[in-house]
């Protein structure tokens, strides 16, 4: 890839019942982020980080979900609001931008920013649906809602707060899933968006699941997005994730489908890696794997 890389980070731990994953974006810079993007040719910026207000920060009187509950909702549209800005700066400028979360609910503004340029297909590695609303939320914890975010419509959707019409369903893939809530299943179910499970990769493999996910995903769209959730990986590879799901993809998997993206016809122009919690981890392997993950979605092979 001939273009530039901006890293930007988003402390973001709002969207997530355990706090720690604020410190992914420093984890995975300290596990050598840039160094091994340098190495492998790429001319990467750092953005640095988005402010992201704390908890103690946090207005009494703050925005609350017309019904249900959403924790935080009025930071994390702020803060999602600001991330899609600049990722929409950034793309405008013609650069690649890798976002480092923080909690998954960032990816209402990665996917707004790219969204609000262009249309892209997406697909969503992780061992959940993220797909509850403040209705159906068992948690409350909107890192468990963005893609329904992301798609929805009314106030919550993310197109009330990125400007934009997000990604068409069409070219919506989820891959790894294994912890789907009972009351965000028939949301999935009923959408247009793809799935395949673990037992998907069980019975046809990584290779075959991912060809199909990219086929899908780029149908008619020149642009890719991918939003990698650490804890699409088994816990055994990736213990430093806020809510780890026995039986994910193996470290080979990932990488499969990591190489796989980066095949030259394959339109990846952005992507952001999430839910690595340095504090759960151990010697800070997850975010090293993050690192590794990021290589090799952007082309690095060993021959
Ligand atoms: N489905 C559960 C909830 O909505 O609370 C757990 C969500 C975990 C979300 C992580 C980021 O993938
Ligand atoms: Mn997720
Ligand atoms: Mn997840
Ligand atoms: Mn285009």
């Amino acid at each position: 890839m001939d273009r530039p890389i901006t890293v930007l980070g988003v402390p973001m731990d709002l969207g997530a019942d355990r706090r720690g994953v604020d410190m992914g974006p420093s984890a995975i810079r300290y596990a050598g982020l840039a160094d091994e993007l340098e190495s492998l040719g790429f001319d990467c910026v750092d953005g640095g980080d988005l402010r992201v207000p704390r908890p103690e920060e946090r207005d009494p009187d703050a925005e609350e979900p017309a019904g249900g509950r959403a924790k935080y909702l009025g930071e994390t549209r702020d803060v999602c609001t600001r991330l899609a800005t600049r990722v929409g700066d950034v793309l405008g400028r013609g650069s690649f931008p890798l976002v480092l979360g923080g909690d998954h609910s960032i990816a209402i503004g990665t996917v707004g920013g790219v969204a609000r340029t262009r249309e892209t297909g997406l697909i969503w590695f992780d061992a959940h649906g993220d797909f509850n609303t403040p209705e159906t939320s068992p948690s409350g914890n909107v890192h468990g809602m963005p893609l329904a975010a992301i798609l929805g419509t009314g106030p919550f959707a993310a197109s009330e707060w990125a400007t934009a019409p997000t990604v068409p369903e069409e070219n919506v893939v989820l891959v790894g899933l294994r912890d789907v809530d009972p009351t965000e299943r028939p949301a999935i179910v009923d959408s247009d968006v793809t799935t395949f499970t673990m037992t998907d990769i069980d019975h046809r493999g990584i290779t075959d699941v991912v060809e199909s996910a990219i086929a899908v995903a780029t149908d008619g769209v020149d642009h890719l997005h991918v939003s990698l959730d650490l804890d699409w990986l088994d816990p055994s590879e990736a213990p430093g994730v806020g809510t780890p799901v026995r039986g994910g993809v193996s470290y080979r998997e990932a990488h499969a489908a990591m190489e796989r993206v980066a095949a030259p016809e394959v339109p990846l122009t952005s992507m952001e890696l999430v839910e690595v919690n340095p504090i759960l981890d151990e010697h800070n392997r997850t975010a090293e794997l993050a690192v590794e993950m990021a290589a090799s979605a952007l082309g690095k092979r060993v021959l």
